[in-house]
């Protein structure tokens, strides 16, 4: 059922000067007609129109209406776009005035995922089309237009090449087998290849998690003994009085929460209750839960108080250990310690942060930079690829039949070709596209 017209608002859901209704399928110049009083179904694509939109006797409003003749619209169907005046009574009226005239209210996602199925992109560049939308910030702008532009395709041509050349490789060997020494074929042709393919889809993978951590910001968490000035530290990379500082031990309780951008790293940052034996309940609670978040962080911040340091410093030390950690000493202001990194939050002395927290994250940011893949279905798929491949090369090694190195190498294929939709499974299309707003 993809003939039926579809409509929504495509505009954000509030006042502004115009609102834009979108109504794409075989009916929209119809429909467009009749809402108007007017004749477009010889109208000209790409072409924008004056008209009054009536309901019954009464004029409603007057609207431009851009038309889109199939396929050269964003759909692949005949689209118009009624920009009217941007009220929220007037736009949902010229909704309802589509609505009575036999258009559907589309789905979340539904335009692009028509143009998906005819044709117009694919899935990765219909997943940029949502990411482009929601980005919040210059990064991750840029690789979603990036992949609109179809970023995704150029980096998955070569590797579905080198795998078809594999599998061809070997298919010959299973149709002719009198042509080629099975054990030669193998040592000498794929299994080189293989191994190559697998360094290069590893280094993707990597690539793309690396980006993924910029995109996404980092969970850091701030740990520390109590009054050492983590929620100073706090307030500082926020620049706001955001925690309440006291130069009371066990000042913090709760945890509180911030987003903090260096640059291009945005710092997903959580203060926590200071660290340390207490009889009082609340703080208890307190400190389990700072237990918790740095269980679950990316990055730890410990602070230290350069004036102040003792055996459960050294045991917060050995606790983030394995960790990835920056080691802050703070209070510089009072007592600075050779060869650390010294700040003084309380005078929004931070630098020496910043830039460590900027070092660390040098390569995740060369990343992001880069083009790679973009979101966790596109990894995980490549990382299916990617074990479907090592499981081919070990068959390989051991001699197994090729007849079964196939069928693995041909699972490999096919997670490559889903990162871009081609596959059948209509239920995963529909998860996707429901994560879009209405009205793209
Ligand atoms: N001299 C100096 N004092 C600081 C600095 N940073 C924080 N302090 C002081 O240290 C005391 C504790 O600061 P907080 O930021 O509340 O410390 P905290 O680690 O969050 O403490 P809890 O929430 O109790 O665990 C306050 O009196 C701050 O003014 C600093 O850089 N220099
Ligand atoms: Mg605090």
């Amino acid at each position: 059922m993809l003939t039926d017209t579809i409509t929504a608002i495509s505009t954000a859901n509030g006042t502004g000067a115009i609102s834009v209704i979108r109504v794409s399928g075989e009916d929209a110049f119809d429909i467009a007609g009749k809402l108007t009083r007017k004749d477009f179904s010889g109208v000209k694509g790409n072409t924008v129109h004056y008209a009054t939109i009536f309901d019954g006797e009464e004029p409603v409003d007057e609207v431009l209406i851009s038309f889109f003749r199939h396929p050269h619209s964003f759909t692949g169907e005949d689209v118009a776009e009624i920009s009217c005046h941007g009220g929220v009574y007037l736009t949902r009226k010229v909704l309802g005035l589509v609505l009575a005239r036999g258009a559907r209210m589309a789905e979340r996602g539904e335009f692009t995922q028509r143009a998906f199925l005819n044709g117009k992109m694919d899935l990765a560049q219909a997943e940029a089309v949502n990411d482009l939308i929601f980005a919040r910030d210059e990064i991750n702008a840029r690789s979603a237009v990036h992949s609109l532009k179809g970023s995704v395709t150029k980096i998955l041509d070569p590797l579905e090449e080198d795998l078809v050349q594999i599998i061809s490789n070997i298919e010959v060997n299973i149709d002719y087998p009198e042509y080629e020494d099975v054990h030669e074929l193998t040592e000498e042709e794929v299994l080189p290849k293989s191994r190559e393919w697998l360094e290069k889809i590893g280094q993707l993978i990597r690539r793309a998690e690396e980006a993924n951590t910029i995109r996404e910001g980092i969970d850091t968490v701030i740990l520390g003994k109590p009054n050492v000035g983590k929620s100073s530290l706090l307030n500082a990379l926020l620049e706001e009085d955001k925690a309440i500082v006291t130069e009371i031990a066990g000042t913090t309780r709760d945890l509180v929460e911030g987003s903090v951008r260096l640059g291009d790293i945005t710092l997903n940052l959580i203060d926590t209750a200071g660290i340390r034996e207490s009889d009082d309940k609340v703080e208890q609670i307190g400190i389990e839960k700072s237990i918790k978040a740095l269980e679950k962080a990316q990055l730890v911040i410990v602070v230290i108080d350069a004036n102040n340091m003792d055996e459960q410093d050294e045991e917060l030390l050995r606790m983030t250990e394995n960790r990835n950690r920056i080691v802050v000493y703070n209070k510089k202001d009072k007592k600075q310690i050779d060869n650390t990194i010294a700040i003084s939050a309380i005078q929004g002395d931070i630098d020496a942060l910043v830039t460590e927290i900027q070092r660390l994250y040098e390569r995740e940011l060369s990343s992001a930079h880069m083009d790679t893949l973009n979101n966790e279905r596109q990894i995980g798929l490549a990382k299916y690829a990617k074990l479907a491949m090592e499981d081919a090369v070990r068959s390989l090694e051991e001699g197994m039949e090729l007849d079964l190195v196939t069928i693995d190498l041909q699972k490999a294929y096919d997670a490559l070709k889903e990162i871009r939709g081609n596959t059948s499974r209509e239920d995963l299309l529909d998860e996707i596209f429901s994560r879009f707003c209405l009205g793209k």
